[in-house]
């Protein structure tokens, strides 16, 4: 999937699929916070969506703490978004709930 940077246009498009997400103060990625009922099942999810990550070679910053998670997608090759990062976040939602 192409590493090209979106412009300002296809991330208003791409973030418009992506209700639960938001585009980060920089311009330069998608955050998605997400809570769960206890730190093994904040844990059980970031498993999976590591799996996910490793299979599409396209990795989250993240950061965890207790029943949290925080998701950062940007795409470092890029300098910004590209589809990668819409593909990766549609595909955790899918198992997020
Ligand atoms: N993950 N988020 C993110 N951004 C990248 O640019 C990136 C990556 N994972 C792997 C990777 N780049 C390179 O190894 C190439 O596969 C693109």
């Amino acid at each position: 999937m192409s590493l090209t940077r979106l412009s300002p246009a296809e991330c208003d498009e791409g973030l418009a699929r992506l209700p639960a997400w938001s585009l980060a103060d920089d311009g330069l990625a998608i955050t998605r916070r997400f809570l769960f009922s206890d730190f093994a099942e904040a844990f059980a999810f970031m498993t999976r969506v590591a799996i996910l990550a490793e299979k599409a070679d396209h990795h989250p910053e993240w950061f965890n703490v207790w029943n949290r998670v925080d998701i950062r997608l940007t795409t470092h090759d890029a300098g910004g978004l590209s589809r990668r990062d819409l593909a990766l976040a549609s595909a955790i939602d899918r198992f997020a709930g």
